[in-house]
């Protein structure tokens, strides 16, 4: 392996765990998942692989209360639940403090996140509206002590930027519903940052207008992490959103061509920072995943999928409900080059 981390898709717990940092299990929860991170999503395509997540130097476990998290001098992998069952900014206010303390006192930066919750806008919004909140409040803290990861205060780049102007050191994010059951959050850190990328089709999650929640959606499109031999482009959940409005509601297809336009315009600005990515776009996307939204139709989902990015594209497939109820799929991946 020439990057300090990947994975590996495999049937079941990794052998030896030398270098395991974690095992991200679709749906786990079964008797043999006790060291799983259990992720609740249901696949689609009947892949019930791991994602073994292996570190290139040996790893050491540790645990801060909930946080479990393993590591080396080079990079993190933590996890923790976020049930989420009463107060979900409260919980989420407190494991992102905790992971504050972890990555302080590792020295690392976050480069990446995935949180499944259930319920997360089954009828109303408002339980995602609640995550952001706790999110929010706990980088705001991160950013007053000093720690990457949060927003800062400064004129961004290319624009004309008085002091309420909102730059940010956020990392790459992927918020999914799933159904019952407790959530799950976890993040890949590493002690050299990344950077974030924004998609120029887009409005900034962190400067959506208010009536999509407020405070809004602390997350970067991308985070570029380069490593010695490698560079990773760690692409955020994306949604058929141009500008900050949901394009094509209830057309699953044409929501899925606006993703690849999308995937497209973030790869080529990431390229414009990391020569390695020139000539990337949608159909590089490795350990890709979809999420499709059980109300709409996977047979329509699968022939924009081909269409768009030919029959050899390789992606798993789980059912997930987005952060906006009218978005019917949304699409991750990893955009991995030697430097
Ligand atoms: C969007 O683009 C769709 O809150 O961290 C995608 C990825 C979405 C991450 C997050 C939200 C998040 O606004 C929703």
């Amino acid at each position: 392996m020439s990057a300090p981390c990947g994975i590996q898709l495999e049937d079941g717990a990794p052998g030896g765990g030398e270098h395991c940092l974690a095992s991200i299990a679709f749906p786990g929860g079964g008797a043999d998942d006790k060291d799983a991170v259990a992720t609740g999503l249901k696949p689609l395509d009947g892949d019930r692989r791991r994602e073994n997540w292996y570190a290139r130097k040996p790893v050491r476990r540790g645990r801060n209360q909930t946080l479990h998290y393993a590591c080396n001098d080079e990079v993190l992998f933590g996890h923790a639940r976020l049930a989420g069952g009463g107060e979900l900014a409260a919980e989420t206010l407190a494991v992102y403090r905790l992971l504050g303390d972890t990555l302080t006192e590792h020295r690392m930066s976050p480069v990446r996140s995935w949180h499944y919750l259930p319920h997360l806008c089954g009828g109303a919004p408002a339980r995602y509206r609640e995550f952001c909140d706790g999110r929010a409040r706990a980088l705001a803290e991160w950013s007053s002590q000093g720690l990457p990861g949060g927003p800062s205060q400064g004129p961004s780049r290319g624009q004309a930027g008085g002091p309420s102007q909102r730059q940010s050191n956020y990392c790459a994010a992927t918020v999914i519903g799933t159904g019952a059951g407790d959530g799950v959050f976890y993040f890949l850190a590493a002690r050299e940052s990344g950077v974030g990328v924004e998609n120029p089709r887009q409005v900034s999650a962190y400067r959506y207008p208010p009536r999509y929640g407020d405070p809004p959606p602390a997350f970067v499109r991308a985070t570029l992490k380069r490593w010695p031999q490698t560079c990773q482009l760690h692409i955020s959940g994306t949604a058929a959103i141009v500008g900050h409005e949901s394009a094509h509601p209830g057309d699953v297809a044409a929501q899925f061509g606006e993703i690849v336009r999308n995937l497209d315009a973030l790869i080529v600005e990431a390229a414009r920072d990391e020569a390695a990515l020139r000539g990337a776009g949608a159909g590089d996307l490795a350990r890709c995943k979809v999420y499709l939204n059980p109300r709409a139709d996977e047979g329509k989902l699968l022939d924009a999928v081909r269409a768009r990015l030919g029959e050899g594209f390789a992606f798993r497939l789980f059912q997930g409900e987005m952060c906006r109820p009218e978005l019917l799929v949304e699409v991750e991946g990893l955009v991995e080059r030697a430097r």
